[in-house]
């Protein structure tokens, strides 16, 4: 097979230099055998058919995208509880769907942790950063751990499925692997990798990263719906019973997992693909925005939303755009495969980088400007190709605080406080005292492990477990 493709190298040239990238090859004469295989298969995985296009409308300049200003309407959404006589009947049945379906197995963990976290500036696999606040416990462990209490619950198997890229996928599986997989079987924990992009230059061309490989970039979170597919991952759900997918990303630690509510409203409804919103903080707030376009669910990104829009409010104050994307989904695992039988394609989205390759003599550049583009999918993308698809609000003190940034807005230090916040809350709701200070944040640090708790409610019937906390106390329950 190698030799076989070595011989075709005058048909690889050709195709390459047809798409102006015969540069690939720059340095074939210089490399070992096992050099230039590494080398053709990832100049095999390139879409050589679609490069040039890319190129003319995605690399070279700024796709013309004008910001929107009609077109689209706010979409409809199920609130935080319900208001009416009719919504609660529909939410009490719908809680009592999702609690069947997940019992029945049918519901698995989905986390998407292909990303390069740069922002936060964290070395190594974002899922692997310490974030509860006393025992450190990192992202994967709380999650597994999440899953391990769903599961001794509803007494079902909850496989999780997690998505990594080239990037840090030897890393993942290594991390798990030595801390035994938290405690899950490991048969029930699937990890695989998604695809990768080509980086450009600004002149169109595929920069390389060494003589022997091509700059790459995880795919964006929408490879998932294909790396999904790929990976095998897809079977092993079908083979399983699983018909839904609880999707997330890994930096959000209060995540609700198999949240029995919005699974429940999302078959009760019928729909494909769903979403849980947050209201927005504020108007511009960096979050994708859910909008109606054709009757169809969009979420449109801060950046395309017109101020006029973003600024526009209803009869009763509230924003009219008020619903931000917060990238927690259900998916149906039949939707995914239906994706990719139809030629699927989730548009590409463009982002200018500093991006490390080589020049033309091999040397390193390390470019300290942006020096091209890279280019990824969102998953965000696959809403509007879905029949059906519903909102559920959530309370954002409850069940969102991502891990973004080393420090400030959306820290690992916002994140713990409101970890601590809202063990205070559901502590307090049991009848717990817990001590605050004059501005009202709790005097102690509190974790409460999933085994303890997944909700408020699990806490009562452990009152007397609990010891009475006095200020400054660290506080674990589990
Ligand atoms: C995303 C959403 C934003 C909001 C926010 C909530 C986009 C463009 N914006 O912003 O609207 O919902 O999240 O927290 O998505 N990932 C992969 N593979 C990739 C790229 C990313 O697995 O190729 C994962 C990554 O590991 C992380 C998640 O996707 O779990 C989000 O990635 P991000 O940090 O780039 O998203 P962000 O914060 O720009």
């Amino acid at each position: 097979m190698q030799g076989e493709r070595i011989g075709n190298i005058d048909r690889i040239r050709e195709n390459l230099s047809s798409s102006g990238q015969e540069h690939l090859l720059r340095f074939w004469d210089e490399l070992g055998p096992a050099e230039r295989a590494g080398l053709l298969e990832q100049i095999n995985e390139l879409d050589l058919d679609k490069i040039a296009g890319w190129v003319e409308t995605l690399v070279k300049r700024a796709p013309d995208v004008p910001v929107r200003h009609d077109g689209f309407e706010p979409a409809p959404s199920y609130g935080v509880s319900p208001a009416t006589d009719a919504e609660r009947t529909r939410y009490a049945q719908a809680l009592q769907l999702g609690k069947e379906l997940i019992a029945a197995g049918k519901v698995a963990a989905f986390v998407v942790a292909g990303g390069q976290g740069t922002r936060l500036g964290f070395d190594g696999p974002k899922g692997n950063y310490p974030a509860s606040p006393i025992r450190n416990k990192t992202l994967f462990q709380i999650f597994a751990e999440n899953i391990g209490a769903v599961s001794r619950r509803y007494g079902a198997v909850c496989p999780w499925y997690i998505m990594t890229s080239p990037l840090n996928h030897s890393e993942t599986v290594s991390i798990f692997e030595s801390n035994d997989f938290y405690g899950l079987n490991r048969r029930d924990v699937f990890i695989f990798q998604q695809g990768t992009l080509p980086n450009f230059g600004f002149d169109g061309r595929i920069l390389m990263a060494g003589k022997a490989s091509v700059a790459r970039s995880p795919d964006g979170h929408g490879g998932c719906i294909r790396a999904l597919a790929r990976s095998g991952a897809l079977k092993d759900m079908r083979n399983r019973g699983v018909e839904y997918l609880s999707y997330w990303q890994v930096d959000n630690p209060l995540v609700k997992l198999f949240d029995p509510l919005f699974v429940g409203l999302h078959a009760l409804d019928g729909a494909q693909m769903s979403s849980k919103a947050v209201i927005k903080n504020d108007p511009k707030e960096k979050v994708g925005n859910f909008c109606l376009i054709d009757g169809k669910v969009n979420v449109i990104e801060y950046s395309d939303l017109s101020d006029e829009l973003a600024e526009k409010r209803g009869p009763d104050g509230s924003l009219a755009f008020r619903l931000g994307s917060i990238a927690i989904h259900i998916i149906n695992t039949d939707f995914v495969a239906k994706l990719n039988t139809e030629g699927f394609t989730l548009p590409l989205h463009r982002a200018v980088k500093k991006i490390p390759h080589i020049d033309p003599q091999g040397r390193p550049i390390e470019p300290v400007e942006p020096n091209g583009v890279k280019l990824e999918t969102f998953i965000f993308d696959a809403l509007p190709m879905a029949e059906r698809s519903i909102i559920l609000e959530i309370d954002r003190a409850e069940q969102f605080a991502p891990i973004k940034n080393a420090t400030g807005v959306d820290s690992a230090e916002s994140t713990r406080q409101m970890m601590v916040e809202r063990a205070a809350r559901w502590l307090e709701s049991a009848g717990v005292a817990v001590p605050r200070k004059a501005d009202g944040a709790p005097d102690c640090l509190i974790e409460i492990a999933p085994s303890f708790a997944l909700e408020p409610e699990d806490l009562k019937p452990r009152r007397d477990q609990i010891a009475a906390i006095q200020p400054g106390d660290q506080v674990y329950l589990g």
